[in-house]
């Protein structure tokens, strides 16, 4: 590990995590206000905004040397992962946000030259807070995460959302064989579910570096395997596919459905 108090920027990266919630949660109180960016379907809201600013200006204060990437905006023409960046979205699943007011997420994945260190997933309307340093496991409202054991997609739950079945047939097989689908419409929330032993795979064929930087470190450090659909390592600056799951389900799902 290198030679950066990990700890003490993880504690800080949490609490900087809970003070954005009660952002959030206090703005529950108040009307949304809801635009949308490129479509109708892709939907942001002031408080996307907000949080992304709190967390810049909290962290170019305190950590003056590291760098940012955030949904709405911030670091959008990092070139590289040199350095320490931190990779946020303010609010994962801002559909979930803007219509049902919880199942929605705030992300932060710390890396260190391209290295996954610190992972922060917060469940804000569920309160569930997953954490992970790399190498020392993950944790559930501090209680540690066991390692996940082996899967095998006749008893596998698989989270997918449904749209993604009518873009790429090689899902329907999978979700003929698989015991059950379920669509959370988050993905760091999807991702923990796996890392919790909730659910035992997630899919997706478009998310972004920011949807899926912390919940890679977590899923690391409980055993289970995190790839692009077809295998190869993220590239946490580019929008990607995304197959996350246990052993023996992931070397199934790669060997029999996806290559
Ligand atoms: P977001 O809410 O932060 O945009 C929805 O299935 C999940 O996929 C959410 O985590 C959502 O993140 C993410 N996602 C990534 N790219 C998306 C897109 N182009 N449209 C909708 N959701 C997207
Ligand atoms: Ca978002």
């Amino acid at each position: 590990m290198s030679n950066h108090d990990w700890h003490s920027i993880a504690n800080r990266a949490q609490s900087l995590v809970k003070e954005a919630a009660r952002l959030i949660r206090d703005s529950l109180k108040e009307k949304r206000i809801v635009e949308y960016k490129s479509n109708p379907n892709d939907l942001v809201t002031e408080m996307d905004r907000r949080i992304e600013a709190f967390f810049t200006e909290e962290i170019t204060r305190e950590f003056s040397t590291h760098l940012i990437l955030g949904e709405e905006g911030t670091g959008k023409d990092l070139k590289d992962l040199n350095g320490i960046v931190w990779i946020i979205d303010p609010i994962d699943g801002t559909t979930n946000f803007v219509h049902q007011q919880r199942h929605f997420a705030i992300s932060v994945g710390i890396y260190e030259n391209g290295v996954g260190m610190v992972g922060i997933i917060y469940d804000v309307m569920a309160d569930e807070l997953y954490t992970a340093i790399k190498g020392e496991g993950a944790f559930l409202n501090g209680r540690k995460l066991p390692k996940l054991k082996k899967a095998d997609v006749k008893e596998a739950l698989i989270a997918v959302n449904s749209g993604w079945i009518i873009k790429d047939e090689r899902l329907i097989p999978l979700i003929r064989d698989c015991r059950g689908t379920r669509a959370y419409g988050a993905a760091a929330i999807e991702m923990a579910s796996v890392a919790a032993n909730r659910t035992d795979a997630y899919i997706s064929l478009n998310l972004s570096p920011w949807d899926f930087a912390a919940g890679a470190i977590i899923i690391k450090e409980v055993g289970a395997r995190v790839t692009t659909l077809e295998g190869a390592d993220l590239n946490l600056l580019k929008p990607s596919t995304i197959c996350v799951a246990k052993e023996g389900l992931y070397e199934q799902l790669q060997n029999h459905y996806f290559n």
